[in-house]
């Protein structure tokens, strides 16, 4: 189509956002016109202006127009990708409640806007933290928008999960497949190595159950506070490649498992309604569970451990009054 897709960031001021316009722009989500509209608040414009301006330096033949500005609901008019990557960051003393409270209202707004202004066929990814929860808070807020068409970001732990698997075993990332995160973006998480193959092979079988307990999970669980450690700053250009990986996947289908937070249908018994990460696949820009996968013992509990966090999660915003 040469109707440019009209894709919004929010938080396009941010760190994420300065690697992720410029590869939307380049014809990261397929080789199609786009329109980047893009959302900050407003003490942000002045520096979304500078990114604005080196986007244009960039003289990118597929990008046909960008706009931004602070009312989410003249950015999201008529847009059929949404990136929710604008979200509080947590400070100093504050706690997973604290941080829900202050994004909740972020995400009931942003909800509420896209519900009112954005096209029918609006996709919808939440990157800003706490991913799942804020994908449940839009979601609850835009009754007249598919339920299914709301996603959160567990892409990036299941990239960080793949690469850490393939140095342990040699391989190229390409033989690689099957393999998925399960449960809430945060330490929790889950990557399931037993239903994943290598070179045609079990996972599982290639490695001991104490290198997956001890050190493969904890090593991806905790990449993102490794990633501030050496580099000062949080990962901003590997979750902008995540957050273009799953829409780019959502829109145009797989060939693999990926995994995506998805509201939960209670498929293995994963609570209806949260968002909650499975594999995935997607076919014609329609993602399904997948579905027949044998989990054991370990998997099944590690799973129900990361859907309780996410059940006490939904539980604090709907006392809030979020949801
Ligand atoms: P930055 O703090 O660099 O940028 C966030 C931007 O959002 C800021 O420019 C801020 O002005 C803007 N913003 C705040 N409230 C807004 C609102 N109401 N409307 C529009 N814009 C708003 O953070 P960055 O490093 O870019 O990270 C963004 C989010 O991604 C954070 O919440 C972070 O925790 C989350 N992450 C999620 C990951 C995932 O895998 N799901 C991994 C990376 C990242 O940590």
């Amino acid at each position: 189509s040469t109707t440019p897709l009209k894709v919004a960031v929010t938080g396009a001021a941010g760190q994420i956002g300065y690697s992720l316009l410029f590869r939307l722009a380049a014809g990261a989500l397929g080789d199609r016109p786009i329109e980047l509209r893009l959302l900050e608040i407003e003490p942000a414009l002045p520096s979304l202006e500078g990114v604005v301006m080196e986007l244009d330096d960039c003289a990118f033949p597929l990008l046909a127009g960008v706009e931004i500005g602070a009312d989410p609901a003249a950015i999201f008019s008529g847009v059929s990708v949404a990136m929710l990557v604008g979200a509080m960051p947590r400070k100093e003393g504050m706690d997973r409640a604290d941080l829900l409270s202050a994004n909740g209202k972020i995400f009931t707004g942003q909800g509420k806007a896209l519900n009112d202004n954005a096209a029918d066929d609006v996709k919808v990814l939440v990157t800003g933290n706490p991913a799942n929860t804020n994908a449940l808070i839009a979601m609850s807020n835009a009754p007249d928008i598919p339920n299914e068409r709301f996603n959160a970001l567990t892409r990036l732990d299941h990239n960080r999960a793949k690469t850490q698997l393939a140095k342990k075993l040699g391989v190229p990332v390409t033989e690689i497949s099957q393999l998925a995160i399960w449960g809430n973006h945060d330490d929790s998480m889950y990557p399931d190595l037993f239903n994943t193959m290598v070179g045609g092979k079990s996972a599982a079988e290639q490695v001991d159950q104490a290198w997956i307990t001890d050190e493969y999970i904890p090593t991806v669980a905790t990449r993102g506070g490794a990633i501030i450690k050496a580099r000062g700053a949080s990962s901003a250009a590997s979750a902008a490649n995540a957050t273009i990986d799953h829409m780019h996947d959502w829109l145009n289908g797989t060939s693999d498992w990926v995994s995506m937070s998805v509201p939960s249908d209670g498929s293995y018994g994963v609570t209806e309604g949260i968002v909650s990460s499975f594999p995935c696949t997607v076919t014609d820009g329609q993602y399904e569970i997948v579905q027949g996968i044998e989990l054991n013992d370990f998997s099944k509990e590690r799973i129900a451990a990361s859907v309780a966090r996410l059940e006490g999660e939904r539980d604090q915003v709907k006392q809030l009054g979020l949801i």
